[in-house]
């Protein structure tokens, strides 16, 4: 039977490890706050007095990492003072010679590495089904195996992969939208996609979540840095699901096509005011088209990007506007080319065969829209 209440931390994802190249000079920060934001947690587990923590998945990058991190990662776990289990990810798939291997998990009878797919006694009577990951890709639902008996203990599952469509790119280890109603799992707690997610089954009751990772890992992904603190009241009910903030980097990507003068000094007030600048990596892709007397302003961004960010780059896809309209006989003959000589006639205030309707600066910048879509579809 369950107690009055069980109280459990969901995390994954921690990819412990991760040489943050896309961070460019803060990568070493980066490993440093997956490790800070790991110390968070484990506090978050004492203060909230959780009665175990479930890891699912990924919490190391690959199995090359340096040991004295996976030390330094188990002593984070024990640190929790309560039971912590954890299973494997594509990321650090259980395969022999792996850094479940690794010495110091033996070091720290509090942190269990499931290993097997079994059934595992929890603290409060709750059982765990693990779904361990023994490969980097396999193409079966994890969870297929389980079915939890209906004995009116909790059964709570722990898996690691893609529910239907989160990650179309990626359709590894993909797990059935109602994987936890069929298997008969009170709550099934999930680690590989980096936000989080809470599923409710055909009654409306939330029975399966993604955690999110503890740090977000990469530019635009927004609102990981997450952890839940799942709650059982009884197995007949829902449990109550609160989400707690772990992570305090933010990876912000803005992607802006310009068009107009005032675009530019429009885009260095917005991220001038961004707030929490020291804790922010930022990237900036612009594309369109900017005019030759604007390079300074280009220049103001691109210092404030690099100096003023934790980590900031601008990737510039921009072309200089046109001075004249000579780029329109470039253009191949045909209907693309016919608009563009018309526009360009409407384009001058003087011209005295405009449609009444068509103002010379609408054609203009009809025109500066066709000149960007002739030069993205240029393969010079
Ligand atoms: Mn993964």
């Amino acid at each position: 039977m369950v107690g009055p209440m069980v109280r459990v931390i969901h995390t994954a994802d921690w990819q412990m490890g991760m040489r943050a190249v896309h961070a460019g000079s803060a990568a070493e920060r980066v490993r440093a706050e997956r490790l800070d934001a790991a110390e968070r947690l484990a506090s978050m587990v004492r203060a909230r007095g959780a009665d175990f923590v479930l890891v699912c998945g990924d919490t190391f990058e690959d199995h090359h990492v340096d040991r004295a991190l996976v030390s330094r990662v188990v002593e984070i776990l024990a640190s929790c003072r309560c039971p912590v289990y954890i299973i494997s990810g594509n990321h650090d798939p259980m395969v022999p010679g792996s850094v479940w291997s690794d010495a110091s998990f033996r070091t720290a009878p509090t942190v269990h590495v499931l290993r097997e797919q079994a059934p595992v006694e929890a603290p409060c009577g709750v059982v765990l089904w693990p779904c361990v990951a023994t490969a980097r890709h396999d193409e079966n639902d994890p969870t297929r195996w389980i079915v939890a008996p209906q004995d009116g203990r909790l059964h709570v599952g722990l898996a690691h992969g893609t529910v239907e469509s989160v990650h179309r790119e990626e359709p590894w280890y993909p797990i059935a939208r109602d994987a936890a109603e069929r298997a008969g799992l009170h709550y099934l707690a999930l680690g590989h996609f980096h936000l989080p997610v809470l599923y409710p089954d055909s009654a409306g009751r939330v029975r399966m979540a993604y955690s999110g990772t503890h740090e977000p890992t990469r530019f635009g992904e927004k609102g990981g840095g997450t952890a839940l603190l799942v709650t059982f009241d009884s197995p007949d009910k829902s449990p109550e699901i609160e989400q707690l903030q772990t992570g305090r980097l933010r990876w912000v990507q803005v992607e802006r096509t310009l068009r107009e003068r005032t675009e530019l000094p429009a885009l260095f007030a917005e991220l001038a005011a961004l707030e929490g600048k020291d804790t922010t990596l930022l990237r900036v892709r612009l594309e369109g088209v900017f005019a030759l007397d604007e390079q300074e302003s280009l220049e103001s961004l691109a210092e404030l990007v690099r100096g003023q960010f934790l980590y900031g780059r601008v990737e510039s896809h921009l072309r200089p506007a046109p001075t004249d309209a000579r780029w329109t006989e470039t253009l191949p003959v045909g209907p693309t080319r016919d608009a563009a000589l018309k526009l360009s006639r409407w384009a001058d205030p003087e011209c005295t065969d405009r449609p009444a309707e068509i103002q010379a600066d609408v054609a203009a910048r009809a025109l500066l829209e066709l000149y960007v879509m002739a030069a993205e579809t240029d393969p010079s």
